[in-house]
């Protein structure tokens, strides 16, 4: 399997931290890209240009990363990080589109504020860090039923919050998610998150 791959992209850390989980890490050739974009190689692989993408041995392709994390699951005989029915995999399912969500409010931030000044919507800013903040304080909310058995749900709990301090250092989350921060704490040295921390390419 070939992952069109960016060492700052918080979607393709899940992808990863999953891979690494669940023990088919050594399956995949990354295929590290400068840039994405629909004008970008990753276009190949994915009409949108967004990586995470995923190729298979056979060719077919798969995107986007809750896609690529359902199929690596399936990969592997050990217990499932995705529950396979009932309400344990809605709530993992959830907590993914609550943690994807906050992120995707966070790169249109940056997206936006990347814009010519003069073409920046301050309304727009405001309305995704609105939907950050809310995002944070459910997940704050949430982090205790998440368990000790890691999921999908940790994995991108972990994606998150570690993408927001790579990229927005100052900002001050675990003020008011005070369990949040201590779960992130304790999760992010586990070796599958400390192998992925984000960094620049140098
Ligand atoms: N929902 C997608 C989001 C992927 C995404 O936004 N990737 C960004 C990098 S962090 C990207 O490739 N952006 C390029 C572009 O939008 O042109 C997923 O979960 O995989």
């Amino acid at each position: 399997m070939k992952l069109y791959f960016s060492p700052t992209s918080p979607y393709v850390r899940k992808v990863t931290m999953m891979a690494l989980e669940v023990g088919v890490d050594d399956q995949i050739e990354h295929l590290v890209m400068a840039g994405a974009g629909p004008d970008s190689e990753v276009a190949n692989a994915n009409p949108l240009g967004k990586v995470p993408a995923l190729v298979r041995d056979d060719g077919s392709t798969l995107y986007d990363s809750p896609v690529i994390c359902e199929y690596l699951d399936t990969l592997h005989n050990g217990d499932k990080l995705i529950p396979a029915s009932g309400e344990d995999r809605l709530f993992v399912l959830k907590m993914q589109a609550l943690a994807d969500g906050a992120l995707d409010a966070g790169v249109s931030q940056i997206t936006e504020r990347r814009r010519p000044e003069n073409e920046q919507s301050p309304g727009w800013i405001e309305h995704e860090q609105k939907a950050q903040s809310q995002s944070l304080t459910e997940m704050e909310n949430n982090v205790a039923g998440l368990g000790n058995d890691v999921t999908l749900a940790h994995i991108t709990f972990c994606a998150a919050l570690g993408w927001f301090d790579f990229r927005n250092p100052d900002w001050d989350w675990r003020e008011n998610c005070p369990r949040l921060a201590d779960w992130y704490a304790s999760y992010s040295a586990r070796p599958s998150a400390m192998a992925t921390e984000p960094k620049d390419p140098v």
